[in-house]
């Protein structure tokens, strides 16, 4: 017999160690991890094997499904919007066929099981594209069909591999004879920037607002590459792991779309510099936009409608901008930097 796990890629990443942390510490799983940069000791414990290899190898995945009987696969693994920018071919490569790899395996592992295997697929504001920054301004709370019209990468990579998910879902072989009923079962989070207290993400473009946080509570200089007046959705890591949990333990008759914005509060970058100043008077930073990067972040939405997410699973964050900073991010990151 296999031992039934949770396959969790890009476990080392920021999202990777909210959730390893989370099932871990339930401890109602055995996770299966899997990483291109070793795991972080701290994370080991929590899981039954670490796998140190690429999602572009076959040959990594298919010893998976000889070991191992999946019930869910949390892919995390992805290179970021500005990261992308640099490299497209190879983000494309990582962030598509990557993703079709791990479908596939999800297919196979279903197939073998009789059962649907979850698959549960973290996309992002990035996956929109609004054509200019009066369109912006007026778009209010933009819904998940809203302009999609991505123009990084990594966008049209997480909008691509929303469909891909939805395809393997309800389309998958369809014109076989033998077509199988139990494929996967994708739902998907449109995540807007994402803080965390514990890790600084990287390669991304709406890094600004942990990047100035982090910097300032080390007391060190920090220049932020948009305009004061740029305005993103944030949420913090706890209501991330929230969502991604909520949304896997749904019952599948109560999600009327596999695709769900989530979000929690959507600050001026100006309103993000004058919290952290409060919290760390003398806080050195500078506005000095980079006009790629700003350009970027100004084809994301300020603000997304998760009311499909209330609405279908009961979505509601329990950090809102004041209990972010003030319960969670402040008094972690003071303590992670105390002398
Ligand atoms: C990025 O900036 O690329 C990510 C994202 C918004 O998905 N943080």
């Amino acid at each position: 017999m296999r031992k039934e796990v949770v396959l969790i890629t890009g476990a080392n990443g920021e999202i990777g160690h909210g959730l390893i942390t989370h099932l871990g510490e339930k401890g109602n799983f055995s996770i299966v991890a899997l990483d291109v940069s070793p795991l972080d000791k701290s994370l080991m414990k929590y899981c039954e094997r670490f796998i140190l290899g690429d999602i572009l190898d076959t040959m990594i995945l298919g010893r998976l499904v000889v070991e191992f009987e999946i019930r869910t696969i949390y892919h995390l693994a992805s290179i970021l919007s500005t990261k992308a920018e640099y490299n497209p071919e190879t983000a494309h490569r990582i962030n598509v066929e990557g993703t079709l790899n791990l479908l596939r395996l999800a297919v196979e592992q279903a197939a073998w099981q009789g059962r649907p295997v979850k698959f549960i697929y973290p996309s992002s504001i990035a996956a929109y594209g609004i054509p200019d920054l009066k369109t912006k301004e007026t778009a209010g709370k933009v819904k998940e069909s809203d302009y999609l019209q991505p123009t990084t990468m990594y966008g049209c990579n997480k909008l691509y591999c929303e469909h891909l998910g939805r395809y393997y879902s309800s389309f998958y072989r369809q014109l076989a004879a033998d077509r199988s009923q139990n494929t996967i079962d994708f739902r998907c989070l449109r995540f807007p920037g994402l803080i965390s207290a514990v890790t600084i993400p990287t390669g991304g473009t709406s890094d600004y607002g942990p990047e100035m946080l982090h910097h300032a509570a080390q007391g060190m200089h920090y220049d932020c590459f948009v305009r004061p007046d740029t305005r993103l959705p944030f949420m913090v890591m706890p209501d991330a792991i929230k969502s991604i949990l909520h949304l896997e333990a749904a019952p599948a008759e109560a999600l009327s779309q596999r695709v769900y914005n989530v979000t929690s509060f959507s600050p001026t970058a100006q309103e993000f510099y004058e919290i952290i100043a409060r919290a760390f008077p003398g806080a050195d930073v500078a506005f000095k936009p980079h006009a790629s990067r700003q350009g970027i972040v100004d084809t994301w939405p300020g603000d997304v409608d998760d009311s499909a997410a209330c609405r279908d699973w009961n979505w509601s964050p329990d950090y809102d901008q004041a209990r972010s900073f003030d319960d969670y991010l402040l008094p972690a990151i003071r303590q992670r930097y105390a002398k």
